[in-house]
């Protein structure tokens, strides 16, 4: 089958065993760019658990095939075909050598074996080993590896693999080797080599027991001293895995390494973590506090799978959320942790409002859209195209609700019996579920709902106080009103939901909780209460209620779903001011902002004029002034939603709508509010040295947010004094960045050049930086367009600036994901000239590589829900598309959408 027949599907239910085993892998390479010599040597046994086939199938794609011997002689009964090869009549148990060439130079897709930079690495997950040689490419076959690395001296003096360095010494013709052995069994998806010019920031550290590890961030010379916080962010990770969970480094050495061409953020492989660049490399003046904190999470994240993911791993794909939607959410806990501590309830809140607003915004559209899938999906076409938010983010979440019904300690329970049954096996979500189950004493066979149904539930809340007898009831029903037909296919009974609650008494305060029939002291003196829901529709009663309380739902976002509550706006304004559960606080003053956006939007639509009152305004200005909350709660409460959220929710999306509607939201509040965000900017200053601290970072936020409001102004004389003086004096990028992007706004607004200098000196001075020269491509990317000159224009010219470089995953992205995905604005432009764009690039992108290409391609998927004029052209673009590109990942894509 070639990849442009009918793609197949491969499905859960079709699950079967491996036939056969390999036990250990012993692999040398003889590394040359153009053609790298590839000896595999394998152990292999039948399996006892599994029906017995005469051949041996391995997968393998892209291969040159030299020779093949059992048991050390040539073995002629083999068939090499599109897929792999077939070794026919093989013995029970035998050694199995394979000797084939592969070509780094000119793999484009960053997938098995590539170069980058004159450097060798690799990336095997999901399916890139077989792109390296023939092998059972599955999770569920786990053997152990010892790998020899040959390669010149001089080009290549770096030779790094999985585990510990056995041996290493010099060759005839100025070459060199390296032997490497992992003593981990593993997937060969954990399977990793890197060679080239790289030095190492090292530190030796004692593991909680006691043992000496060593840690390394490899990178190119000339960024070695950008290497400080991600090697603070490995130690931060290795002392909290151990603390909070008990979990201890393995190895003797664990490595981190950088490259700048790489497909996603950065992968686990076992003790060799490789690296996007971006998620490594920062110091003051080229990172921003945001890239300081995805560092410090992406290097959580990757060293929290050395547990959940390589120790315990996945039996097949579809069980991805296994070890991504786990260690999500250990990352979200370590950063909550490194933000403020497990006391501070306000700073790990920040937290929580981020991810819930990436949650909602992306995993919830997700959701309603034709690749809408469970997090445990059920078939798949191109397996890389299913590492999405709903098995990361929503999975993250449905970790979470175990930990929010079983409390931390419950939870540690679970993960503690999970590593007893399951170290060193390849298992999946049920096993999760039943260890979480048996730990806790309970039964969760209605939480497999989380699993196996897609789309967000709803969950609509009724409420009646009944004064004489002091109680207070909620009935909360659930049900999915949204979704697509993918996701419908999937939703059945009703979902075991754990709902957070409070009560808010007229003073402010929380009420003491005590549900109906429920004993004295029974959780005494709560005042948040998971209620459990379980059925289609429930009643909770509250009794001794002494006035009417206002209830706070879904305290810290306790489940993920969408609450339909009618609050008034004045009862919106009461809980932004008094809930004591900081993110239901936020999420007040959210849906505040979103109720009147999506009015002014539909003004807009109509084409009617603008007008609002001053409800907003009086909100956003108290909790402004209100010194008493931290700055950064201040910035994401200040807030507005953003336009692809906004325009999400409307019945038909209108981007040119909801850009009007909030630029004169943000242009009001400028205005009314302009000498507090005077104020508050000054209040915020962070001089002396930089401290990427989550103290200072919220500083600078707020302070940056409030110059973002002051470049709104009819008159933004003020915002370019400040920004022009900040740009000049800033001593980190934080500063930098933001004071351009104001410059940049200002001059949007006004038809001003007040932008053009310091884009330029942006250039000069961050030239030899790509990761900087990215932020300059995205800058102008997202900004404001004007009549005069639309952002495709601008974004057409760079296209053709000697910098850009479409092979380069992060530049793409920089600018091209940036224009599609991040101005939505521009993108869906009434001429459909956006769309024409993104249809050549997706096009593109295809031929060079088919993962960057599909994510691209995923951005036109939700084009049933705009209005009609936007929908046809979106449709047309679609249809291009669909003609014109080879790969599995781009066909799975747009079929699906124009299904
Ligand atoms: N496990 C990798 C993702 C691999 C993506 C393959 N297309 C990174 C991570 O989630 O940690
Ligand atoms: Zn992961």
């Amino acid at each position: 089958m070639s990849d442009t027949a009918t793609p197949n599907v491969i499905r859960r239910e079709d699950y079967a065993p491996p036939a056969f085993l390999i036990d250990t892998v012993d692999l040398e390479f003889d590394l040359v760019p153009e053609r790298t010599i590839v000896k595999s040597t394998l152990a292999v046994r039948r399996n006892p658990d599994a029906k017995h086939a005469a051949h041996l199938e391995l997968l393998g794609e892209q291969l040159e095939f030299i020779g093949a011997a059992i048991d050390g002689q040539p073995w002629e009964q083999v068939r090499a075909h599109e897929h792999g090869l077939s070794i026919e009549n093989v013995p029970d148990s035998f050694t199995l050598t394979l000797t084939g060439a592969c070509d780094p130079a000119a793999n484009t897709t960053l997938s098995g074996l590539y170069v980058s930079g004159g450097n060798f690495f690799t990336q095997c997950e999901a399916e890139g080993f077989r792109r390296i040689t023939w092998f059972l490419d599955r999770p569920d076959v786990m053997s152990t590896y010892t790998v020899t690395l040959r390669a010149d001296k001089t080009s290549y003096p770096v030779l790094l693999s999985n585990g510990n360095l056995i041996a290493e010494g010099d060759l005839p013709d100025g070459r060199h080797y390296a032997k490497w052995e992992d003593p981990f069994r593993k997937p060969s998806y954990l399977f990793a080599l890197v060679a080239g010019k790289l030095v190492a920031l090292e530190e030796r550290i004692q593991s909680g027991s006691g043992k000496e590890k060593l840690l390394q961030v490899w990178v190119e010379p000339h960024d070695l001293d950008k290497t400080r916080h991600a090697m603070d962010s490995l130690i931060h990770s290795i002392r909290w895995d151990e603390s909070r969970f008990g979990l201890e480094l393995d190895l003797d050495r664990f490595m981190i390494v950088a490259v700048s061409d790489f497909n996603m953020g950065a992968m686990e492989n076992k003790g060799l973590n490789i690296f996007n660049t971006k998620y490594v490399l920062a110091n003051p003046e080229t990172a921003t506090d945001v890239d300081f904190a995805n560092i410090e999470a992406v290097v959580g994240h990757e060293y929290f799978h050395n547990w959940t993911g390589n120790r315990v791993t996945c039996r097949d794909w579809f069980q991805l959320s296994l070890k991504e939607g786990l260690t999500v959410f250990r990352d979200q806990e370590f950063s909550a942790a490194m933000s403020g501590g497990d006391e501070n309830e306000a700073a790990r809140a920040t937290k929580r409002i981020e991810d819930v607003r990436v949650l909602r915004q992306m995993q919830f559209a997700e959701d309603a859209g034709p690749m809408a899938h469970p997090v445990r999906p059920e078939s798949y076409v191109e397996i890389n195209n299913f590492y999405t938010m709903t098995v990361y983010e929503k999975g993250a979440e449905v970790v979470r609700m175990y930990q929010t019904l079983f409390g931390r300690d419950g939870f540690r329970k679970g993960m503690d019996l999970y590593f007893q049954r399951h170290d060193g096996q390849a298992v999946t979500c049920d096993d999760f579920r039943a260890a979480m189950a048996d730990a806790n004493g309970r039964d969760l066979a209605q939480f497999e709902g989380w699993y196996s149904q897609a789309g967000t539930p709803r969950v609509s809340v009724t409420t009646h106080y009944d004064a004489a007898a002091k109680r207070y009831s909620v009935t909360l029903a659930q049900g999915y009103a949204n979704g697509s037909p993918a996701a419908r296919e999937t939703q059945k009974g009703p979902l075991l939901i754990p709902f957070a609650i409070g009560l808010i008494g007229p003073d402010g305060q929380d009420l003491p909780l005590k549900l109906e029939g429920e004993s004295q002291g029974a959780q005494a003196g709560a005042t948040t209460r998971v209620l459990e829901v379980t059925e289609k529709q429930q009643t909770f009663t509250f009794v001794d209620v002494e006035a009417k309380p206002l209830p706070s739902l879904l305290r810290n976002f306790s489940a993920p779903v969408i609450v339909e509550y009618d609050y008034g706006n004045d009862e919106l304004a009461f809980l932004l001011a008094h809930d004591s559960d900081p993110f239901n606080r936020w999420e007040a003053g959210q849906r505040l902002a979103t109720r009147e956006l999506l009015a002014l939007a539909a003004r807009a639509s109509a084409g009617q004029p603008l007008e609002t009152s001053d409800a907003l305004v009086q909100a956003f200005s108290r909790v402004l002034t209100d010194t008493s909350l931290s700055p950064s709660f201040r910035e994401l409460a200040l807030m507005l939603p953003s336009e692809t959220y906004l325009a999400e929710q409307m019945a038909e999306s209108d981007p040119a709508a909801v850009h009007a509607a909030r630029q004169f939201v943000r242009k009001r509040l400028a205005t009314a509010l302009k000498a507090e965000w005077l104020a508050a900017y000054q209040a915020n200053l962070t001089p002396g040295a930089y401290e990427p601290t989550p103290e200072a970072a919220g500083r600078r936020g707020l302070k940056n947010l409030a110059l973002s409001y002051l470049s709104e102004l009819d008159d933004p004389a003020d915002a370019v004094r400040l920004a022009t003086a900040q740009y000049d004096a800033a001593n980190n990028m934080t500063d930098r960045a933001a004071a351009l992007s104001a410059l940049m706004n200002a001059s949007a607004a006004t038809g001003a050049g007040y932008a053009k200098n310091a884009l330029e000196d942006f250039y000069a001075r961050f030239e030899k930086e790509p990761l900087v020269i990215d932020k300059w491509f995205s800058l102008q990317a997202t900004q404001r367009g004007t009549a005069q000159r639309p952002v495709i224009d601008t974004v057409r010219a760079l296209m053709r600036h000697p910098a850009f470089n479409l092979k380069n995953p992060n530049r793409a992205r920089s600018l091209i994901f940036s224009f599609c995905a991040a101005n939505p604005a521009q993108f869906h432009a009434a001429d459909g000239s956006g769309y024409a764009f993104w249809a050549e690039q997706v096009i593109a992108l295809d031929a060079i590589n088919p993962q960057v290409a599909a994510r691209l391609a995923r951005n036109l998927e939700l084009w049933r829900r705009f209005t009609p004029t936007l929908r046809d052209k979106m449709r047309a673009a679609l249809e291009q598309v669909a003609a014109r590109v080879k790969s599995r990942d781009v066909r799975e894509i747009v079929e699906k959408a124009l299904a």
